[in-house]
């Protein structure tokens, strides 16, 4: 399990982002948002940002990372510059960011980056490659059908891929737990860590009319 991730714990990443800068980051996202200046759909992160920097020490540069719509720290994270992150989102990418150069790849399709993390991995491996696939979800999108059997092809194949899990307890407005029942899918491949955002699912929590 991990073996493939592990070999690379030796050579940490020195992270040059820190929590305060990501936290800034949205903030500053999020007044920009109040003021009207980005006229496009959000998806901020909040309370998550000690829990992501544990997940990035073992994330390498030439790794890939997968998500949702939910992406600009982990953008931060891998690299992206905040210039061009904050460009991307006044263009109105926030919700599918996409950065082939940092190997950054979102998407606004609940499970829509899953197969396709899982297509790269199985890549990486038929080429005996060095990489590895980080692949975000959250906890709703747990408990979807194409999750779980990616997983289990992952599983199966013994695929250079970790699945991280982002329980913030809600789909959208919905108490996930509720809704979809049941515990999270656990699995030697899957990280999950718990975090409550101050940010609703989309926007800043303020009523904007453009
Ligand atoms: C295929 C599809 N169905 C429905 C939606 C609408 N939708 C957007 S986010 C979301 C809930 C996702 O919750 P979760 O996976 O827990 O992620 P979070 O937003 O809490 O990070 C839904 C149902 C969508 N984007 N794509």
């Amino acid at each position: 399990m991990f073996n493939h991730i592990l070999r690379f714990q030796d050579v940490e990443q020195n992270l040059v982002v820190s929590q305060n800068d990501l936290i800034a980051f949205e903030e500053s996202i999020a007044d920009e948002f109040n003021k009207g200046l980005i006229p496009f759909p959000i998806h901020l992160e909040s309370g998550n940002e000690g829990s992501l920097i544990d997940v990035f020490k073992i994330i390498k540069s030439d790794d890939y990372v997968f998500g949702s719509w939910r992406l600009h720290l982990k953008a931060l994270l891998k690299g992206v510059p905040p210039d061009e992150l904050r460009r991307a989102i006044h263009r109105g990418e926030s919700m599918a960011l996409l950065f082939p150069e940092y190997r950054v790849y979102g998407s606004a399709i609940v499970g829509g980056t899953i197969p396709i993390a899982l297509g790269v991995a199985l890549s990486i491996k038929r080429r005996n490659g060095n990489e590895y696939v980080h692949c975000f979800l959250g906890d709703m999108s747990a408990h979807t059908g194409i999750f779980k059997e990616c997983l289990s092809y992952a599983e199966n194949f013994s695929l250079p891929i970790r699945f991280i899990i982002e329980n913030n307890g809600v789909s959208v407005c919905s108490d996930t737990e509720e809704v979809c029942g049941g515990e999270l899918p656990t699995s030697h491949l899957i990280k999950s860590y718990k975090y409550k955002s101050k940010f609703p699912h989309a926007g800043s929590g303020k009523r904007i009319q453009f």
